[in-house]
């Protein structure tokens, strides 16, 4: 089997892609106008912040007076939690997923039966724009569970009629086993699990290059040109990207064709706005600023003009694939201080909300995050009390054990929890910097 088929039969699904400037606006704006309409007649979040602008539908005469909406902001979905910007009932719920919020509590997304079949629409949409067919077996190792990248892969890759194993995160061994004797053509997972991969392969002698593998499908953490060079080289495969996050639907916001010219946003489903941080100001493509999404279709749960907090720039120039669909250009930081760990979003508030639930700790702690074969790490330093210092090895380690829980029980992420003595760690005159990110992309 030759490693780098011809494009898979062209996808019906994928006609939405190729419509053409006009009459892209067209369905936008009729889009727009019913999701505006069922936000504020559904979310008295939304009819609050609309009536503090005087502002109705009505007022939407054209796709420009987007602007006119106010913003939402991931606080208004912790603030909201669980079921608080609904707006269906609860009857026509069929699936939840949830993602970290800034302390303890998750944020909250729903799904009424059309947005899970819209949803597989715009993964059918992802797997063909990079040439993934029904003949593909695709082996599907982004998580199942609340994370929406296993479930949403799977329903796409089910809906485009190939073959998925899914197989979910983890137990690498037998990742690399099914890979080789299902003769897998296709994986979905984060790039950084797919440099582990390549390198345990590697150790096990299995050459990833005499496989039928030939595309991966990889996002939920930002990466570099550069990894996909070194992907590509090491595993012979094509590695495309994939964007998108919990609160508009899940993967399938966005994705790349087979020019790998970044990924091409679904716009007929998510309207996309690039802002000024700072001010709020919308700016014109090719600038860069935050990611704003709207989405244009989702029933149980519209997001109208949300602050991705994902800092890119929109391309609008042609791309050679036909498409009409803008892309967005590689995300290259966050506006806020959201860290993603093997695909897990982290933040710092969280680790502090885990280590002060737990008494012996002191106010002053550290995270490292490094990557060690392909793999990311955290660790947390903290500081603990003389008392505890003091203490027994024994009573030392049932602490260091309290804490690990406290933070795999709040982020759902294992941690190594290494406690230091009292004043070791450095103080800060400023802002602290309590974040060490030494991952090197
Ligand atoms: O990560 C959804 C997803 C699953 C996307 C599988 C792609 C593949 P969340 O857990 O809510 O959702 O995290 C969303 O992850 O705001 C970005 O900061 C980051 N992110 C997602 N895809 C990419 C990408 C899923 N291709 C957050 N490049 C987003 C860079 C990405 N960052």
């Amino acid at each position: 089997m030759s490693k780098h088929n011809p494009p898979g039969p062209f996808h019906p699904a994928s006609a939405m892609d190729f419509l053409p400037p006009g009459q892209l606006r067209e369905v936008q704006f009729t889009r727009l106008k019913g999701m505006v309409q069922r936000a504020y007649d559904r979310v008295a979040l939304f009819r609050q912040r609309m009536g503090e602008r005087n502002l109705t539908p009505a007022d939407l005469k054209s796709l420009d007076d987007l602007v006119k909406l106010p913003f939402t902001v991931k606080m208004d979905l912790r603030d909201a939690y669980p079921f608080g910007l609904f707006a269906s009932p609860l009857q026509e719920i069929v699936r939840f997923h949830a993602s970290s919020g800034t302390t303890g509590k998750p944020i909250v997304v729903a799904y009424t039966q059309e947005d899970v079949d819209d949803w597989a629409r715009a993964m059918v949409r992802s797997f063909a724009a990079c040439g993934v067919h029904s003949g593909d077996i695709i082996q599907n190792a982004y998580g199942y569970g609340l994370f929406t990248g296993g479930l949403g892969a799977h329903y796409g890759a089910e809906a485009l009629g190939a073959s998925v194993i899914p197989i979910s995160g983890g137990n690498t061994d037998r990742q690399i086993m099914v890979l080789k004797d299902f003769g897998v053509t296709v994986i979905c997972c984060t790039p950084s699990y797919f440099l582990h991969l390549i390198e345990r392969a590697g150790e096990l002698g299995v050459n990833l290059k005499e496989l039928p593998l030939r595309a991966g499908v990889f996002g939920a953490e930002p990466w570099t040109e550069s990894m996909r060079q070194r992907i590509q080289a090491e595993s012979g495969i094509r590695a495309y990207d994939i964007y998108g996050l919990s609160e508009i639907v899940g993967p399938g916001v966005a994705m790349e064709c087979q020019h790998q010219s970044g990924p091409h946003i679904f716009e007929d489903m998510f309207y996309p706005e690039i802002i000024d941080p700072q001010t709020g100001q919308v700016l014109p493509d090719g600038a860069e600023g935050e990611l704003v999404l709207t989405t244009l279709c989702k029933r149980a749960m519209p997001m109208i003009r949300y602050r991705t907090r994902d800092i890119t720039s929109l391309a609008a120039d042609r791309c050679a694939c036909g498409r009409s669909l803008r892309r967005i250009c590689r995300i290259s930081r966050r506006s806020d201080d959201m860290l993603i760990i093997r695909g897990v979003n982290l933040y710092p508030s969280q680790i502090e909300a885990a280590l002060l639930r737990v008494e012996g700790t002191l106010p002053h702690y550290q995270i490292i995050v490094d990557r060690q074969k392909g793999l990311d790490t955290l660790e947390v330093q903290v500081e603990v009390t003389p008392e505890v210092f003091s203490d027994t090895v024994g009573a030392m380690e049932q602490l260091q054990a309290k804490l690990s829980h406290s933070i795999e029980s709040i982020t759902g992420l294992h941690a190594d929890v290494r406690l230091v003595m009292p004043r070791t760690l450095q103080r800060s005159e400023g802002k602290a910097k309590r974040v060490h990110d030494r991952r090197q992309m």
